[in-house]
């Protein structure tokens, strides 16, 4: 493949935002030479350049339940209300919807600046638990949906087995997730077989109430060494309380004493962590997988992100349910949560000076790739050439100089800065429109219609 040649006025590169900067792209990767200079043949980009943001937690279908669940029920409602409403409209799903409804999200998503995402899988079999003719088939659902949008995707198939701590057999309607541990290693061996550039599959387990030690043991025995291992670790007050109660321990606690916890691994809703757990996660080098739209729209809590960062503790943004599709609006209640209950400004920036939004975006971009599994999240030499370009025609970045460029982005703009959007070399979105958007959304709105009738 041929070489494209482009230039930024300010690329954001190594922690900071580099001025008239040569980017060369070849077979969807990066190739940046320091002694480059922009020359007649280089396309300019415009004036702010980004790497594309990871979306390191994704369940697809529920996007097209957004807003269906904000009508309060006959009692107090909470996650577990939330969680009925959710099972009931997974019940009506296959793989032909799910492909319509990841294809209609991972459009959004590219549109919104992110530019892969971790699809924590666990939709996998028929309503009545059996599996399709292809056992596969709501897997390969998501990697055709993906493909059609042109994100990057890291295909997280879920290990989802018992309905509690205590290892009670799944719920009626929770028999389409579940898998044997045998089974389940055979569905990710086939997954795996796909992989590329654009797509890595990891494994998922998905949360300490859905998979018992032995089984969490035989699959950390049986997978590669270089796969991204992801878990729901601590989302809610109760399951933290059951966790408790029966294995003596806090989860977070329970998986560091049990399991090699390291680089490899993302805690996704590490929300509860008491002091010694912030610590002991911090240093673990796993990533905290934090969604602040969904934690804010499920009532689940806030995390300790002060004494985490302090700590050198790595962190990530999912739009998991997607009650909200928007790597700035993620960034901004993570921000903004700490600042209604801590009564102080500028959280995140840990030192005089630093800003909450390039300190944000910059940790999100590392924890993201990591737990992607794949170089991606930085615009570096052999990195997957995914970049977004800010529009800078918008009046919200006129007479910004790139110290505040990130921070407008990130807490100023009601309508997306996003113009420009490419992933593995191939721009997706130009103009703020994605080039399949029209085909997509009408197969999209032919599906929500159906399921709703
Ligand atoms: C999920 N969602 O797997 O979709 C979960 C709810 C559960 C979030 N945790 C189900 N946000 O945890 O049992
Ligand atoms: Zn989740």
């Amino acid at each position: 493949m041929s070489l494209s040649t482009y230039r930024a006025d300010y690329a954001w590169q190594g922690h900071r935002w580099c001025q008239d900067t040569v980017l060369d792209v070849r077979d969807g990767h990066f190739v940046i030479d320091d002694q480059a200079v922009a020359n007649g043949s280089s396309t300019r980009l415009g004036k702010y350049v980004l790497p594309g943001m990871p979306n390191l937690h994704s369940h697809a279908f529920q996007r097209a339940m957004a807003g269906m669940a904000e009508r309060r029920g006959p009692g107090d409602d909470s996650f577990w209300t939330w969680r009925e409403a959710m099972y009931g409209f997974a019940q009506r799903i296959g793989p032909d919807d799910l492909k319509a409804i990841a294809a209609q999200l991972y459009v959004e998503m590219l549109q919104a600046g992110y530019t892969h995402v971790c699809e924590f899988h666990y939709l996998h079999h028929q309503p009545d638990g059996s599996p399709w003719s292809d056992p596969a088939a709501m897997s390969q659902a998501i990697v055709e949906a993906a493909e059609e949008a042109g994100i990057g995707l890291t295909l997280l198939p879920v290990l989802y087995m018992t309905g509690g701590f205590d290892g009670r057999p799944l719920g009626e309607r929770q028999r389409r997730f579940g898998h044997t541990v045998d089974a389940y290693l055979r569905l990710v061996d086939s997954l795996r077989a796909g992989d590329g550039t654009r797509k890595t599959t990891g494994v998922a387990l998905h949360s300490l109430r859905a998979v018992q030690p032995d089984a969490i043991q035989a699959v950390l025995g049986a997978i590669a060494r270089e796969m991204p291992v992801h878990i729901h670790i601590a989302e809610q007050v109760p399951e933290v309380d059951e966790c408790l109660a029966l294995r003596g321990c806090r989860p977070v606690q329970w998986l560091l004493d049990s399991v090699a916890v390291d680089a490899r691994w993302c805690l996704v809703h590490a929300t509860h962590l008491d002091s010694g757990e912030t610590r002991a996660l911090a240093q673990s080098g796993a990533v905290a997988g934090l969604c602040p739209t969904t934690e804010a729209n499920l009532g689940d809590g806030l995390f300790p992100l002060a004494p985490f960062i302090d700590q050198g503790g790595v962190l990530g943004i999912g739009s998991d349910s997607h009650i909200s599709v928007s790597p700035v609006e993620e960034l901004r209640w993570l921000e903004y949560g700490q600042r209604l209950v801590a009564r102080q400004r500028n959280v995140a920036a840990r030192q005089a000076g630093q800003s909450v939004g390039e300190s944000l975006f910059e940790r999100s971009l590392a924890g993201g790739a990591a737990a992607s599994g794949t170089t991606i999240g930085t615009i570096a030499h052999k990195a997957r050439a995914d970049l977004i370009v800010l529009d800078d025609t918008s009046p919200l970045l006129m007479a910004r100089d790139p110290g505040h460029a990130m921070d407008s982005f990130i807490f100023s703009g009601n309508v997306p800065l996003v113009r420009d959007v490419m992933v593995a070399g191939r721009w997706v979105v130009r103009d703020g429109q994605h080039i399949e958007q029209s085909r997509i959304t009408d197969r999209y709105r032919r599906t929500v219609e159906r399921l709703k009738a």
